[in-house]
């Protein structure tokens, strides 16, 4: 019961850290939680992953990997130190070797593992092996080119990003205005950007479409959480706009807003890239913090 306890103390001491973050602040490192899970009673330590596959784009920005959740959990007697071990068909290169924790029994410990494609990488499966001493567990990694992609018919997705500043902090690049994500909860590990000029506007983000789509809608995610709420630490005005072969037309307008989510909807138009100017946040109206666009 003390080392039960002790493990509690150690996942309250993560909880404190994450609460303690500000949304320009840099993550904590790593990201690895402890919680309580369904104990299956087998006496072994299973490995876990957050989905059956990855879809891995070759040619993205490297700022914006492939990435799943991974873990374990003990279904043990008695809790120990375990051990996950990671392996990944080469060239592909995964952002941990090794997952290792203390873990009472029916707790799980799960990460975000990130998966990096070297350019000149063939398109095809390839596998990533997640193992305890009791268990493998081989998830496939799919290998495709952007234009392969299944996009779900947002054409903007995984698309080349380019912004009119980066915050010193890594962990919000631009790429993650189009990395599939558009939940805030990921805000700090690298999936939402986060401008670099406080209180000074026009931002500028563009994502180029690969080419000339017909497009009548964007959807822009800002950030959003309880602790966080949109209200006060999102965007609140905006233009839409639409390029072709460089010239920029403004096809939607966003003011006032206070939600995490807008979707503009607009006479339909040819474009090879989509740009949010954006214009205010609200409450410090300090940052530009977009989680995702996506573009229909
Ligand atoms: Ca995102």
């Amino acid at each position: 019961m003390r080392l039960l306890t002790a493990a509690l103390a150690a996942a309250t001491v993560l909880t404190a850290t994450a609460a303690a973050w500000q949304p320009t602040d840099p993550p904590s490192v790593p990201s690895v939680k402890i919680k309580p899970g369904t104990s299956k009673g087998t006496g072994r330590l299973t490995p876990i992953a957050g989905s059956d596959r990855v879809v891995a784009p070759l040619g993205v920005d490297p700022a914006c990997p492939a990435k799943i959740e991974i873990g374990m959990r003990s279904d043990a007697k008695a809790p120990s130190y375990a051990n996950l071990s990671v392996e990944i068909d080469q060239p592909l290169t995964a952002s941990r070797s090794m997952l290792t924790s203390y873990l009472p029994p029916g707790y799980e410990l799960g990460a975000k593992l990130l998966i990096a494609v070297p350019p000149t990488t063939s398109e095809g499966s390839y596998a990533l092996r997640l193992k305890t001493p009791s268990q493998t567990l081989s998830v496939p990694v799919q290998v495709v080119t952007l234009d392969q992609l299944d996009n779900g018919g947002n054409v903007a997705l995984r698309r080349p990003v380019t912004a009119s500043s980066q915050h010193t902090n890594a962990n919000y690049p631009p790429c993650s205005v189009a990395d599939g994500d558009s939940g805030s909860n990921g805000w700090a590990g690298g999936n939402g950007w986060n401008d670099a000029t406080a209180r000074a506007w026009p931002d500028t983000v563009a994502i180029a479409l690969g080419g000339p789509k017909q497009i009548s809608r964007v959807d822009l995610y800002t950030l959003h959480t309880e602790r966080y709420p949109a209200s006060i630490f999102g965007l609140r005005d905006w233009d839409v706009q639409a390029g072709l072969n460089g010239q920029w037309q403004t096809v939607a307008q966003v003011r006032g807003n206070t939600a995490g989510f807008v979707r503009s909807d607009f006479t339909p138009v040819t474009a090879d890239a989509v740009r949010i100017v954006a214009l205010a946040s609200n409450g410090a109206n300090d940052y530009t913090r977009i989680t995702e666009v996506e573009v229909r």
